[in-house]
């Protein structure tokens, strides 16, 4: 069921403390975390506590929830000190969320890839 957390999802056991990860922020519907892989200095996955698949789903079943994601991708860039809007390459953040196997999404928990600390090209690979 939608929301519910599910036996086999890696992000899910994150939340349950099953999976160990560095976690930079905890809210009670959220929790960010530093990507195991980062792409950039910065690199941290915000994930709502429930379970839905991807950011379209959460969206549509769970728009708070949804906005409660939005907002700490906001907080964690504040937090890493990335959120300066106005400069040049190296300032400023990106947030992502890889909807699909062909966007490169492989874990079928929604997050939001928060990424800066370096220049970051357009269009994105
Ligand atoms: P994706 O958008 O579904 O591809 O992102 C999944 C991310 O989860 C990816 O950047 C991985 O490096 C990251 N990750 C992680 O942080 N910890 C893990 O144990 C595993 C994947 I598996």
């Amino acid at each position: 069921m939608a929301g519910e957390p599910q036996a086999d999802c890696l992000f899910c056991k994150i939340v349950a403390g099953e999976v160990p990860a560095t976690v930079v922020r905890d809210t009670e519907t959220t929790l960010a975390f530093r990507d195991i892989n980062p792409q950039a200095p910065t690199h941290v996955l915000v994930i709502p506590k429930a379970h839905y698949r991807d950011a379209g789903s959460l969206a549509a079943e769970a728009p708070q929830l949804a906005a409660d994601v939005l907002r700490e991708t906001a907080l964690v860039a504040e937090q890493e000190k990335i959120a300066v809007t106005e400069g040049g390459p190296g300032t400023g953040f990106r947030v992502v969320f890889n909807t699909g196997t062909g966007a490169g999404q492989t874990v079928f928990h929604t997050h939001a890839h928060v990424l800066g600390g370096r220049g970051l090209n357009w269009p994105p690979g």
